[in-house]
């Protein structure tokens, strides 16, 4: 079976921030600061999912998808990060698991996207190495709760953004600016992914996947210098994080940094512990010009001749087909299966006919990068699983509530749920999927 699903993260739904002993996460800390986000916006009620946890598994189910990726939260599990375990916050995750088995949606827990617990930031956050470590004890204290019941985990969600946005930035919490400074934050990651798998294994997982977020990269000329900063980039974002995992080593960094002390004998095997699945977020490609500066080593020319989403992010669904086949070239045997965790795209509210929302773009944004995944599909590439972000408009980081990404509107005034044009699309699409039910589609 070929899982379809919606994916949504903690932080950007829950709300119920200082609820049931919840610790107080970095985007608790980050999006109070003044000039963090947009008008100031936070995630302290978001979709208020916490109390109406119930109403979004049964909008799922009647959308008829098989799966479900959500985040837990580890300051709800571990409100000091490490240490002693919150019983009622593991009990939220143990009672949303089995309201998702019962409505027939498998559960797919990330571990972490990016609501780091903000005494482990007081400790150094990410540029710290215990923080992997205790990744690893938390990913063991929920595994031992929920292992029998949740067919697939997965351990973090884009590290490479959090690392980029969060690190080397400032745009993300928690707030640092420091460039190529951040690169310790990404080794870290990976080691707490690596970690975390043997614990998951150990506590009973079934299958245990890495998300990274891919884009393939086009230099802005056949110039020399754009060709080459187009490699630099493409090492940071789609290798650095995938090449360990999948390889065993690390790409060549010398255009970042030639000291790589924060690696320790051991690290890339346990780094590079087999995985079941590689997570693929993918939003657009990238194009790439040489830097114009010494910071970093390109720069981003952005893409023209596309449409764009209401993020300005542009429309290409054959970049999605370019990029799963070329990690498929890239990698080989080497590559597990692929899942689509996370694709979907942010539009404005377009009132339809009696109150509906008709957001025909994203409706066709869908169907094109289905039908790109599908001839990558048949060009070869083992494709298990696609997950539409968002279930529901949520809490977009730093733009707030200004960015809407989901199949189900939300008014956050009174928080009501209206499925859009594309929730009844996307319930049609599947009815007709598993009409035919096609061999190509499978997870085992
Ligand atoms: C994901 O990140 C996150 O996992 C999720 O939490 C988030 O809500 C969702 O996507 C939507 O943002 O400047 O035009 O080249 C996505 C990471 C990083 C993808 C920025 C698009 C730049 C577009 N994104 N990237 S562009």
């Amino acid at each position: 079976m070929f899982l379809w699903g919606t994916a949504t993260a903690a932080y950007q739904i829950e709300g119920a921030t200082g609820e049931d002993g919840r610790g107080t996460s970095i985007w608790d800390v980050f999006s109070h600061e003044p000039g963090r986000t947009r008008d100031g916006h936070t995630g302290d009620v978001a979709c208020d999912h916490y109390h109406r946890w119930r109403e979004d598994v049964a909008l799922m189910a009647d959308l008829g998808v098989n799966a479900y990726r959500f985040s837990i939260a580890w300051p709800r599990v571990l409100p000091q990060g490490a240490g002693r375990v919150n019983e009622r916050g593991l009990g939220f995750y143990d009672r949303l698991v089995d309201g998702l088995l019962a409505a027939g949606v498998r559960p797919v827990p990330t571990l972490f996207h990016w609501d780091l617990p903000q005494a482990l930031e007081d400790r150094g956050g990410w540029l710290n190495r215990d923080t992997a470590e205790v990744f690893a004890d938390y990913a063991a204290v929920v595994a031992g709760r929920l292992a029998d019941r949740v067919p697939l985990w997965i351990t973090l969600n884009e590290p490479f953004v959090h690392m980029a946005y969060g690190y080397a930035m400032g745009l993300h919490a928690p707030g640092h600016a420091l460039l190529t400074g951040a690169l310790p934050a990404a080794h870290h990651q990976l080691l707490a992914h690596g970690r975390a798998v043997a614990a998951l294994r150990a506590a009973g997982a079934r299958q245990v996947a890495l998300t990274n977020n891919h884009t393939p990269v086009r230099p802005a000329s056949g110039d020399e210098a754009d060709v080459r900063a187009a490699e630099a980039y493409d090492i940071l974002h789609n290798r650095l994080f995938t090449d360990p995992v999948l390889t065993g080593a690390y790409p060549d960094l010398s255009a970042y940094t030639t000291d790589l002390g924060f690696v320790r004998d051991g690290d890339l095997e346990a780094i590079s512990a087999p995985i079941d699945a590689l997570g693929v977020n993918y939003y657009n490609p990238t194009r790439i010009a040489a830097p114009t500066d010494d910071a970093l080593p390109f720069t981003d020319a952005g893409i023209t001749g596309h449409p764009t989403t209401a993020f300005g992010w542009p429309v290409v669904p054959e970049g999605l087909h370019e990029l799963l086949t070329g990690l498929r070239s890239r990698y080989g045997a080497a590559l597990p299966p692929i899942l689509i965790t996370e694709n979907g795209c942010s539009q404005p509210d377009v009132p339809g006919d009696d109150g509906t929302i008709d957001d025909a773009d994203r409706v066709a944004f869908l169907k094109e990068h289905i039908a790109a995944l599908r001839r990558a599909m048949d060009d070869g590439v083992d494709v298990r699983g696609y997950f539409v972000w968002s279930l529901l408009d949520n809490f977009e980081w730093a733009e707030g509530y200004h960015q809407r990404f989901g199949l189900v509107h939300v008014d956050f005034a009174t928080q009501r749920r209206t499925p859009k044009r594309s929730y009844h699309w996307f319930r049609d699409f599947l009815r007709a999927q598993s009409a035919q039910n096609t061999e190509t589609w499978t997870w085992s």
